[in-house]
């Protein structure tokens, strides 16, 4: 593994022979003009955080590259910076902090974030100073940042900022480059947990799922077995890159079939899983035959949907929902053949379909939590138990582990006397292994499902036959100001502006199976509707 130091941090260790013992405000100062905050701009660091039209990011990447330096020397680890907007139109860009685990960055510095973002040129100093000051930092700890990016045309630009404001405080760096987003989390976690996690390369990454896949899903495949094949529409992002890479790793029972793929396409454009979910049909670019298995990542390559088409030519998505549903049941099954009483809960938000919470609290008897839209609210509440399944309906999700279940389980897989129990530790274990347990991850999950599917001998068919969804309807309104929005009740219900909520309960009760709710987006200017209702025309007019 090589660290780079750009040409700024040269110029540093030349100039300011002090820098690692304070700050070289000259030096900040000179390279703000260079990253100039446009005037009369404000942005806020959201569920995501930063996103707006690329051209507006130039000053906030320099500034995150900063504030990453003095996080790292805080948290005396590696921090993670990624320049990407997801599912955005490809005009927009965005960056966000990973924490010392692959998590999601501390809430107290999201504040930091949005502070020093808005900050005038003149009060960068003082921001850092008290940021320095608010969280002890000391300036004498070294500050490693690894950066990561997507394929916009304006990606490579920004991290170069990004390396910019890095340098500028004395901080080292590795840029990994065109990298899926939760990739660069994967990589920040090995780099702080080199004991437990793999060489922090890319490679690596791919080494481990390969393995963990190919031993799980070694008594699916026999020999002469035909192909599973499966077609994966890319977004026209960087998952396209990435799963090439990952299948020259993976046996050649699985045939995966890419569109999309980037070439002729433009970015999340007309594809890629915040399409397909929201509009409820199949991505342009890829030809979908009566129960073909499909799926479409989103642009960063941390979410994934499935869908079909029926023989009839009717549309199915197999959401996120129906993602946490699958792995539930697998998980459950597994744990009872190993005869542990582990504790194992699914987390969702109120964008879950009804029949989803209904099928996994009263069928398959797991127990069901609600919390806030946004992974970081989930990922907290999954950590609660020994194993915590989470998904947002989008299809973002993962599912976290705790130590101790780790360790029982591992220990099952080697100790374990009785054959069946220590098969099922075995593959418990080797499931463990193949998800990414530092943030929601499109291949990996794919890996996951696709094994599940084969396992199980499940076709699309066979997991959409689990439930049934309640027909839904997604809107987002732009509004004057969405901040006027206040919600509580893992947003299911609206506290202000006063009347709305008993409006929207009174609009409810003219349905059958209904519910509907309101809140204002993290990521856009807009304030989303969401409907469900026992018919799609129902859920359409309760949503208009
Ligand atoms: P907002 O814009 O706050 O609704 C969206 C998604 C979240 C999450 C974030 C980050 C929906 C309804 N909302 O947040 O679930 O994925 O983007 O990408 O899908
Ligand atoms: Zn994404």
């Amino acid at each position: 593994m090589h660290i780079y130091y750009s040409d700024l941090a040269a110029f540093n260790s030349i100039c300011t022979v002090s820098i690692f013992v304070e700050m070289d405000f000259d030096a900040v100062a000179k390279y703000s003009v260079l990253h100039a905050k446009p005037s009369g701009l404000t942005l806020q660091y959201g569920t995501a955080g930063f996103r707006t039209k690329a051209e507006n990011l130039d000053h906030v990447m320099y500034r995150m590259g900063l504030l990453a330096v003095l996080r790292s020397k805080q948290t005396k680890s590696t921090i993670g910076v990624m320049v990407t907007a997801s599912h955005n139109p490809e005009e927009d860009n965005g960056v966000k902090l990973v924490d010392p685990l692959g998590e999601m960055l501390a809430p107290s510095w999201e504040e930091y974030a949005t502070c020093l973002t808005n900050a005038e040129e003149q009060e960068i100093q003082t921001i850092l100073s008290d940021v320095c000051q608010k969280e002890a930092v000391s300036l004498h700890q070294d500050a490693f940042i690894v950066i990561g990016r997507d394929t916009r045309p304006s990606s490579k630009k920004l991290s170069q900022a990004v390396i910019d404001g890095v340098s500028v405080l004395g901080g080292q760096y590795h840029d990994y480059g065109l990298v899926t987003t939760p990739q660069l989390h994967y990589m920040v976690c090995c780099w702080n947990t080199q004991e437990h996690y793999e060489k922090a390369t890319v490679e690596a990454y791919y080494q481990k799922l390969a393995k963990a896949f190919v031993e799980l899903t070694k008594q699916a495949f026999s020999p002469g077995d035909s192909h599973r094949s499966l077609k994966v529409d890319c977004a026209n992002g960087i998952g396209a890159l990435k799963l090439q890479e990952m299948e020259c790793h993976l046996p050649r029972e699985l045939l995966i079939q890419m569109y999309n793929n980037g070439t002729k396409g433009k970015l999340n454009h007309l594809c890629g899983a915040d399409f397909v979910k929201v509009h409820q049909k199949p991505p342009q670019g890829i030809e979908v035959k009566p129960n073909e298995r499909c799926c479409s990542f989103d642009g960063d390559a941390d979410r994934i949907v499935y869908f079909y088409n029926d023989a009839a030519g009717h549309f199915h998505l197999l959401d996120g929902d129906k993602i946490a549903t699958l792995i539930s049941t697998f998980l459950k099954e597994l744990l009872s053949k190993v005869g542990q009483t582990l504790t194992m809960a699914v987390v969702q938000t109120a964008y879950a379909n009804g029949s989803s919470t209904r099928y996994l609290e009263e069928t398959m008897k797991v127990p069901v939590h609600c919390v806030k839209t946004g992974v970081k609210h989930l990922h907290q509440k999954a950590q609660e138990f020994d194993i915590g399944v989470y998904f947002e309906a989008n299809g973002h999700g993962t599912v976290l582990f705790s130590k101790a279940a780790v360790e029982k389980i591992r220990h099952l897989a080697k100790e374990e006397k009785d054959n069946q129990k220590r098969e099922a530790a075995k593959m418990l274990e080797n499931t463990i292994d193949l998800i990414n347990q530092t943030v929601g991850d499109a291949i990996s999950d794919l890996l996951v499902i696709e094994a599940i599917l084969a396992l199980k001998g499940f076709t699309v068919h066979h997991w959409d036959a689990m439930y049934t969804d309640l027909p839904n309807r997604q809107l987002k309104i732009k509004v004057a100001d969405r901040r006027v929005i206040d919600t509580a009740d893992a947003e299911r219900r609206v506290v202000a502006p006063p009347g709305l909520q008993e409006k929207i309960d009174g609009l409810v009760k003219k349905y059958k199976l209904s519910r509907a709710f309101v809140r204002p987006s993290g990521t856009e200017d807009v304030v989303r509707v969401y409907a469900e209702a026992d018919t799609q025309e129902n859920a359409d007019t309760l949503a208009h």
